[in-house]
C-alpha cells in the first residue's frame, strides 16, 4: 500500500530538489504541496513547484498552495533569491506553459482540509518552517489523528545552530528561527516527529566532488537539473562560510522514504521562544518525544539520488 504524504517547503534550492525526489518515490502518494515565503521568495517558488509537477511528476493529479505565513525572523535576501534562478530554469520551462494549476485556498487550510478529508494517515515532511501546521492545528486540533507522523528539517541540539543574525544568540536552526512559536505550537501537540537537524545535516555538505558526480551524468535530465539547481549555492570549499549549502531538505526527503540511511534515537526536547535563543531546541527530561537524526551514511544517500533521479526521462 502507498503511504499518503503531504509536503510543505520553503522555496530554498533543496526544497525544491525535495519535491522533485518525492515525485520519484514508489509507493508514495503525495496528496498536497504547500509553499511557505520563509527561504524564498513564495511567488516564483510557487510557479517553479508547478513545473517541477508538469515536468517531473509523471502526469501526477495535484495543486500547490500559497501560504499567506509570515515568519518573525526574515530569512537573508541573498538565499531567498534563489528562487528566481530555480523559476528560471530552462529545462522547467521548455513547454512554455504551466498546467499543474494553484490550490484555491492558502498552504494551511489546504493542508487542514486535506487531513480532515484523507480516511488514511498522512505522512508530513515539512523542509521549511512549521508555520502553516501550526496554523492548522490551532483551527482543529483533531487533525492530529490523521497524521501518522511529521518528518521536520529543523532545529539542532548542537551548541552552533547555523544562524548568525544581530538578534540570535548562535543556536538556533534557521527553520525554527524563522517562527519559534509555530514549533513550541507543534512540539506541544502529541505528533509523533522526527527530527532530520544539523546532528546529520552538517555531515552531508554540498562540495566540488558531489558536483562533479552529478555533472558527469547530466545525460540524465533528472541529474541535470539537480547539477543545474544547485549551481545557484555555494560549496563547501576550503572552509565553511556563513551561505556554505548543505544537503539539508534532500537528506530530510530521502530519511522520508528510506530510514536504513541514517541513524536515530530518542530524544525529550522543547524550543526556547526568548530572546536572543528563541528556535533554539534544547534537550530536557521534561520535554516532548522525537526522533533524533543524528548520523548519515553518504554512499548510500548520494547513491539513493542517483537511483531515484533516473526514474525521469
Ligand atoms: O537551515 C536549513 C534550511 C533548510 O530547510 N534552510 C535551507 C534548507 O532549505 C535555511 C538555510 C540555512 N543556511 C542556509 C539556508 C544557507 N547558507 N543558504 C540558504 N538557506
Ligand atoms: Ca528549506
Amino acid at each position: 500500500m502507498s503511504e499518503k504524504v503531504y509536503f510543505n517547503h520553503d522555496g530554498g534550492v533543496d526544497d525544491l530538489i525535495s519535491l522533485f525526489l518525492l515525485l520519484q518515490m514508489d509507493n508514495t502518494e503525495l496528496i498536497g504541496v504547500g509553499a511557505v515565503d520563509a527561504d524564498s521568495y513564495v511567488g516564483p517558488s510557487v510557479q517553479a513547484s508547478r513545473k517541477i509537477i508538469d515536468r517531473f511528476g509523471h502526469g501526477v493529479n495535484l495543486a500547490v498552495a500559497t501560504s499567506n505565513s509570515r515568519g518573525v525572523h526574515p530569512f537573508p535576501k541573498e538565499w531567498r533569491i534563489s528562487t528566481y534562478s530555480e523559476n528560471a530554469l530552462p529545462i522547467l520551462n521548455e513547454s512554455g506553459k504551466i498546467v499543474t494549476p494553484e490550490a484555491s485556498e492558502p498552504a494551511h487550510l489546504d493542508l487542514l482540509h486535506k487531513l480532515q478529508s484523507s480516511s488514511d494517515k498522512v505522512t508530513l515532511v515539512f523542509t521549511g518552517p512549521l508555520t502553516d501546521l501550526a496554523r492548522a492545528l490551532e483551527l482543529d486540533s483533531s487533525i492530529t489523528k490523521k497524521i501518522k507522523r511529521l518528518v521536520w528539517m529543523g532545529g539542532t541540539f548542537l551548541e552552533k545552530g547555523n544562524v548568525e543574525e544581530p538578534d540570535s544568540d548562535n543556536t538556533q536552526e534557521w527553520n525554527a528561527f524563522w517562527d519559534p512559536e509555530a514549533v513550541k505550537t507543534v512540539f506541544d501537540s502529541d505528533i509523533q516527529i522526527d527530527l532530520v537537524s544539523l546532528e546529520s545535516t552538517n555531515n552531508v555538505p554540498l562540495t566540488q566532488a558531489v558536483r562533479l558526480h552529478w555533472a558527469a551524468q547530466r545525460r540524465y535530465p533528472g541529474l541535470d537539473f539537480i547539477g543545474n539547481s544547485y549551481a545557484f549555492v555555494p560549496e563547501l570549499g576550503l572552509f565553511e562560510t556563513y551561505s556554505t549549502y548543505y544537503l539539508w531538505d534532500v537528506l530530510t526527503t530521502c530519511y522520508f522514504y528510506d530510514s536504513s540511511l541514517v541513524k536515530t534515537k530518542e530524544v525529550k526536547c522543547d524550543v526556547s521562544t526568548k530572546t536572543p535563543s528563541d528556535g533554539r531546541t534544547f534537550l530536557t527530561e521534561n520535554g516532548r518525544k522525537a526522533n533524533l537524526v543524528y548520523d548519515v551514511d553518504n554512499t548510500k544517500f548520494f547513491a539513493l539520488i542517483d537511483e531515484l533521479a533516473k526514474k525521469v526521462d
